[in-house]
């Protein structure tokens, strides 16, 4: 049974990412190691803390002494790299803090990794770590050119793309320097529950129940693929178990979609929730619907990203063919679930907002 240390596993992905596992692999030991940034949620693992098989450290990645010395007392012989600065935008306003973490963050804990398992007296038999990548590194496509497959040419466009990037060729160089087993996955858009609501699908999402304005870059017209987050942990644990060492894969859903098709679908999605929900009116009274419009109207185009990545396309045949995985869950289902988690789930992200979140983190781990 493998022992994993999950990094970032109380942000977005990491966190449906620890459910997941703890659902499928009972009896797993499972450490998360966050520093509990921002975009870091403890109240996202609340359903699985009881958890024996569960311990959650509150840590820095750049911690190495840290990190290899969990790594051997608790005999973990995986670790699965999710944690970084992940936000675009903020990479664009202040790209310090996403060399730091992304690339230095990355190196130490690969260092970390080769210490306990390469040189140390107790190496696991084998170990794998797996870095949790993106298709931005890719760079951005013409309409016309076809999707980006795994020996595509790396050409990052934002300062968040070419921090991934560098941890890439980072992953990459430790394997071939040093023997550590690696893979990486580079996935496309994610959305789901826990989704921190600064991305485009919960952003839009909680401004349309508040009643406030959905903003669209320049003209709406820049394409993605997205994938639920639930399609991408499985996608991760194929690699796991059945992912060559050295390997990469690209994971996407095949199905590309302009920002302006997303937000549309979503405010139907939305439309269609509040028809079938009379009580929604009285919980959302400053929502589009409870004040007698269509949520399509919040619709407002605002000034372009610098930079601003026109298409994304990943070809994720690779891990069709050699992992046997398909995306299961397709988008209009996904957003109608995700749409039910966010009404389901004020709380977390209203505390998120109002900052009583990070009141209450700050009492339970209070910054230096
Ligand atoms: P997120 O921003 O929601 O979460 C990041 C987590 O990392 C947070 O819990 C944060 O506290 C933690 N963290 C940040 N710096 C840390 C540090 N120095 N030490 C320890 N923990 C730290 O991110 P996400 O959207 O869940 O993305 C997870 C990973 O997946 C990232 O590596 C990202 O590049 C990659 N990815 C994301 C998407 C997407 O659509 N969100 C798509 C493809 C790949
Ligand atoms: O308010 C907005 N309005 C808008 O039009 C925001 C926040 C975004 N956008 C556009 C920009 C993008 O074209 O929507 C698209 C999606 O934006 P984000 O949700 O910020 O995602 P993106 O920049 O595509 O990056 C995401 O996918 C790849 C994740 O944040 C990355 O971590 C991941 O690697």
């Amino acid at each position: 049974m493998p022992r994993l240390l999950v990094t970032g596993g109380c942000g977005f992905i990491g966190a449906n990412f620890v459910h997941y596992w703890l659902d499928r692999h009972p009896g797993d030991r499972v450490v998360v190691l966050d520093a509990l940034t921002y975009a870091g949620n403890l109240k996202s693992l609340d359903a699985a803390r009881e958890q024996d098989e569960l311990r959650f450290v509150h840590a820095d990645i750049r911690d190495q002494d840290l990190v290899a010395q969990l790594l051997v007392e608790e005999s973990l012989d995986t670790v699965i790299h999710f944690a970084a600065e992940s936000h675009v935008d903020r990479s664009i306003v202040r790209p310090d803090a996403f060399l730091e973490v992304n690339v230095l963050g990355t190196h130490s804990l690969l260092e970390a990794a080769r210490s306990a398992w390469l040189s140390g007296q107790r190496q696991p038999r084998s170990h794998r770590f797996h870095h949790v990548s993106t298709d931005e590194v890719y760079g951005d496509l013409a309409p016309d050119e076809p999707a980006f497959s795994e020996t595509a040419a790396y050409a990052p466009s934002s300062p968040y793309a070419a921090s991934k990037a560098a941890a890439d060729h980072l992953v990459r160089a430790y394997t071939r320097t040093f023997g550590l087993e690696t893979s990486i996955s580079n996935c496309s858009n994610n959305y789901g529950p826990f989704h921190y609501p600064e991305k485009l699908i919960p952003l839009a999402l909680v401004n349309l129940l508040d009643g406030k304005q959905v903003p669209v870059y320049g003209d709406g017209s820049n394409v993605r693929d997205w994938l639920h987050v639930a399609d991408h942990c499985r996608g991760i644990e194929r690699v796991l178990e059945r992912g060559p060492v050295g390997r990469t894969y690209n994971l996407g859903s095949g199905r590309e979609r302009t920002n302006l098709e997303v937000i549309r679908t979503l405010c139907r999605t939305v439309d269609e929730a509040f028809e079938a929900d009379l009580e929604l009116r009285t919980r959302f009274p400053e929502s589009w619907p409870s004040r007698g419009s269509s949520c399509t109207e919040a619709v407002t185009f605002v000034k372009d990203r610098p930079g601003h990545d026109r298409r994304y396309a990943v070809d994720a045949r690779r891990a069709a063919a050699e992992l046997d995985f398909r995306p299961e869950i397709d988008f209009d289902r996904g957003l109608r679930q995700t749409v039910r988690w966010f009404l389901d789930n004020e709380a977390w992200w209203r505390d998120i907002m109002d900052g009583s979140y990070r009141q209450w983190i700050e009492s339970q781990y209070p910054s230096t």
